[in-house]
């Protein structure tokens, strides 16, 4: 495939744009090569600058689950858009996303909606801190909750792709407050609790960690969490920004059988538009202000075109709860077929997966934290990427990050995915 036209607009992009991105592993710095400019898409297919029509793989890295361009969103965002774009006051469209949220997810009674995943993941930390009086956190090596300073202590995603897990720009003192334990250690987060107890307001987990590609927890590891979480009265908060709405109506918390004490969104909840949100009980929630104390804001908090982009694909996911098995279904028929392939061709790998999340890694060894993900053969990871691009496959560029399937891929798809990969050399 050619790549002309993607190559020429990143070299202008670089002139304005620092990397010549707005996000940095767009940049394909972890594979190598230009990447690709995106003209436009729908369904499952990316059409990108050159005139190439790829099967994408990461649908936006979530938000996408119905598909590109799916018509109840873009026209309700359409509808909108007529009536105004933003108001910075109320609006009863904010209620009816609000209200729909709340019924779909367990164990919450309410949300507040701001812009992004990051936003969200800052903003609950900081409910929990002033809910709780204390203040440091536990996180997990190589899960990512945005890049708020608290979080870019041995971050995954980008962070750890571009080898800066700890970022320049956290100070000491933020930093000091962030305790790390291994994904899936729970000897680990115990002794750390232990070590600083009465002093963690809360712990932050993945619950499907999705930021060092996918890494399913142990169901030892998770309902102990909530378990030592409860005994010591520590929040237990879920960053659901990439499994929210989309490995379930009620993601994590529903399909792993765990409550947790916040729940973040980001991704699918916005359908496509910049939309984040925290959930919690009343009791937690009512400690936000204008009710409480703790002070949390946005001009484009709310805003119209995202909540009515929300809305319409929520109400379709609340309205075809069958969609998650059809694409758990996929997911697995994806996993087998690249299995299958890889074992034929006697490729060390892994293939972790959980609904429609799935990330391969070139390793003999189990994955389930962020030092197995790290272990994974690089040159072979880069090479299988440029290799399925090159057939039209659009695959996230790193290995630190999930595969999200969406709704319009077909069969016919996956099974030309599968073929891509029987005709990679190794
Ligand atoms: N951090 C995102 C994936 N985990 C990437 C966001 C983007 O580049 O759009």
């Amino acid at each position: 495939m050619i790549y002309k036209r993607s190559s020429a607009l990143f070299a202008e992009a670089k002139k304005y744009i620092p990397g010549g991105v707005n996000s940095p592993v767009r940049a394909f710095k972890a594979v190598g090569g230009d990447p690709i400019f995106v003209k436009e898409a729908k369904g499952a297919y990316l059409y990108d600058e050159d005139g190439n029509k790829l099967i994408d793989y990461i649908a936006s890295w979530g938000p996408m689950i119905l598909g590109h361009a799916f018509e109840p969103v873009i026209n309700a965002i359409i509808d909108k858009a007529k009536k105004g774009t933003s108001f910075g006051m109320p609006t009863e469209i904010e209620t009816e996303l609000a209200k729909l949220a709340v019924s779909m997810v367990p164990n919450i009674d309410k949300i507040r909606f701001v812009n992004s995943g990051t936003e969200a993941c800052m903003s609950a930390v900081r409910l929990a801190r002033g809910y709780t009086g204390k203040d440091k956190i536990i996180k997990f090596a190589g899960c990512y909750h945005g890049h708020s300073d608290s979080f870019l202590i041995q971050a995954g995603s980008g962070a750890v792709t571009f080898g800066s897990p700890n970022s320049p720009g956290v100070t000491q003192g933020t930093a000091k407050d962030t305790l790390l334990a291994a994904y899936n250690n729970l000897e680990e987060v115990s002794a750390l609790v232990h070590a600083n107890k009465g002093e963690i307001a809360a712990i932050i987990i993945e619950p499907v960690a999705g930021n060092m590609g996918c890494i399913v927890p142990t169901d030892t590891f998770i309902k102990g969490l909530r378990e030592l979480c409860t005994a010591e009265g520590i929040l237990l908060i879920f960053d659901e920004v990439m499994t929210g709405f989309r490995l379930g109506k009620g993601g994590a918390q529903e399909v792993l059988g765990i409550k947790a004490d916040i729940v973040t969104f980001g991704k699918v909840i916005g359908g496509g538009l910049p939309v984040g949100a925290f959930a919690a009980k009343t009791e937690i929630m009512n400690q936000l202000a204008p009710d409480g104390p703790v002070y949390q804001a946005g001009t484009l908090s709310g805003n119209p075109l995202a909540m009515s982009a929300g809305l319409a694909m929520l109400t379709e996911l609340n309205n075809r709860p069958e969609i998650f098995d059809s694409l758990a279904k996929k997911t697995e028929f994806l996993h087998e077929g690249i299995s299958k392939v890889l074992n034929k061709k006697g490729v060390p790998h892994q293939i972790n997966r959980f609904g429609s999340m799935i990330s391969v890694h070139f390793t003999d060894e189990p994955v389930v934290d962020f030092e197995s993900s790290a272990k994974g053969n690089n040159d072979r990871f880069n090479s299988y990427f440029h290799g399925m691009l090159n057939q039209g496959i659009y695959l996230p560029p790193s290995a630190f990050e999930s595969y999200f399937l969406n709704d319009a891929l077909s069969y016919a798809d996956l099974e030309k995915t599968i073929k891509a990969v029987e005709k990679l050399s190794f």
